[in-house]
């Protein structure tokens, strides 16, 4: 049988002025529809003075109102739904790092069209029916193990719904039932890496990675191809457009991301002022939906930072519009004694040092109104603090603080990775954490790694292997009494 080069050629590589056609009628179906439907986007658009026949061409996009997070928030939880409630068939939430959650909804369409995007996103990765794919994100309300699911039973893959956790099983499961392709958080490749290294196992059959959730840099991407022996891509999605892989992932040519343009219009504005950027402009990414029932989206402001790359065919034939693989997030931009910059340019830099290892973090320091971070990462024997501050300086025009831990020592998640980890990140309703601020007497401990999750036991950065330890004082070991972290092998402060 001839391999599958795309899921839906005919959708995939329309014409121009047929995209434009479908974006348009999708665009006015979803408008009335919401409208109709749901007196949230109502009062919006009555309050803007927009009413859907307003909608004639695609340039009247601008005149919508715009959809935030926090429009989100403030719904909870069916506030954007645009069905009886009675035609939901499945639902998806995210915890996100404060207030209510994020609701997501689902019709029996809603949940084909993901499908859809997903099987387009596995064939563009070169998945083919009747191959083993295994799904390592987790299974619940958290979007990634059910998405991928969805894609892999549409195209007719032998789906194995691991979930996350127990890399030892991970492991097992991909060599015995001979799997070819992986979905996953970027982060979890780098620790089944780590428990290949540790076990000298090889995966001689896997040959595709599908990664995202979180931004990943180049020098990640091709350390994780080069000891797993795959090609990787970078899947784009969140719970408010209907999961992952509904607004595309890059292709083997890696000139960007595939954005489905049949089902969301991408616009990009700048984050101050939301207006419309020119393409090639580096702004925020809104998306409206053109198919979705449940809850559609309309001008939903991501907070993801991208730009448009091109509008033209791309080399492996498909003829969305293409987005820069993410930057960062608007919120996550970090300002460092004049110097803006987003935790994936530490982590680019980071891992051009060799013997540097893909576990790090950035901790904010905030003293007085002034911003300072200090670097946790991991690196092998030999690498001194000296070497990392070095470069760190060259790339980033200043030298942050830094701590060496061994490999194998700083906290890890199941989920995405907490890179940045703010130091007064009491003020998400956390108790207030110790970490560089040591000084702090009195102050519980902190939970480095995982600030989102309440109730964590107190964590021992820089030997979180071992249980029993007292809670340790990073970012200034010694003072206010505690015990000092056990595990540092080199410290610049
Ligand atoms: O993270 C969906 C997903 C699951 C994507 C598995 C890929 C793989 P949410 O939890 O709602 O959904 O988080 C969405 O994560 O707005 C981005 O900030 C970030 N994100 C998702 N994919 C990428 C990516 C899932 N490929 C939020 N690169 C989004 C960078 C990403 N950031």
């Amino acid at each position: 049988m001839k391999a599958l080069r795309f899921w839906n050629e005919r959708a995939e590589t329309m014409s121009a002025d047929e995209l434009a056609a479908v974006q348009l009628e999708g665009l006015k179906r979803t408008v009335r529809h919401a409208y109709a439907n749901n007196a949230f986007y109502r009062g919006r658009m009555d309050a803007l003075g927009a009413a859907p026949q307003d909608v004639k061409t695609l340039g009247d996009l601008p005149r919508l109102p715009f959809l935030t997070k926090g429009d989100f928030r403030d719904t909870y939880p069916l506030g954007l739904l645009c069905v009886p409630q009675a035609d939901i068939r499945e639902m998806h939430m995210s915890s996100g790092s404060t207030g209510a959650p994020i609701v997501m909804a689902y019709t029996e369409a809603d949940l084909a069209q993901w499908a859809e995007c997903m099987a387009r996103c596995q064939v563009m990765a070169g998945m083919q029916p009747g191959e083993a794919f295994q799904i390592m994100p987790t299974f619940g309300l958290f979007n990634g193990g059910f998405g991928f699911y969805h894609g892999a039973r549409r195209l007719g893959l032998f789906a194995v719904p691991a979930s996350s956790g127990n890399t030892a099983r991970q492991i097992a499961l991909m060599r015995d039932f001979k799997v070819k392709g992986i979905g996953s958080v970027v982060s979890y490749a780098a620790r089944i890496i780590e428990m290949m290294d540790e076990r000298n196992i090889e995966l001689p059959d896997l040959k595709v990675g599908i990664f995202g959730a979180e931004t990943f840099s180049d020098e990640i991407r091709t350390r994780v191809e080069a000891r797993l022996g795959i090609t990787a891509f970078d899947i784009y999605g969140m719970t408010e457009t209907g999961g992952v892989g509904t607004t595309g992932a890059d292709c083997a040519a890696r000139c960007g991301i595939h954005v489905w343009s049949d089902q969301y219009i991408t616009e990009v504005v700048d984050p101050a002022t939301g207006a419309s950027l020119p393409d090639g402009e580096v702004g925020e990414i809104v998306f409206t939906s053109l198919t979705r029932q449940a809850i559609p989206v309309i001008r939903y402001r991501t907070s993801d930072l991208s730009r448009i790359v091109s509008r033209q065919t791309c080399a492996c034939g498909r003829t969305g519009v293409r987005i820069e693989r993410i930057t960062g997030r608007c919120d996550d931009m970090l300002i460092v004694k004049g110097v803006n910059f987003f935790p994936k340019q530490v982590e680019q830099a980071l891992m051009e040092i060799p013997g540097v290892l893909p576990e790090y973090q950035i901790i904010v320091e905030e003293r007085e109104g002034v911003t300072d971070i200090r670097i946790h990462v991991e690196a092998q024997e030999g690498v001194t603090g000296y070497m990392v501050e070095k470069h760190l300086k060259e790339k980033l025009g200043f030298s942050p603080k830094g701590d060496i831990f061994k490999p194998g020592t700083l906290p890890r998640g199941e989920g995405k990775a907490k890179r940045v980890v703010r130091a007064n990140a009491g003020s998400a309703g956390l108790p207030p954490c110790n970490v560089g601020d040591a000084g702090s007497a009195g102050l519980p401990p902190c939970n480095v790694g995982d600030a989102g999750s309440a109730g964590l036991p107190p964590c021992n950065v820089g030997d979180a292997g071992s249980a029993g330890l007292p809670p340790c004082n990073v970012g200034d070991a010694g003072s206010a009494g505690l015990p000092p972290c056990n595990e540092r092998l080199g410290i610049r402060s």
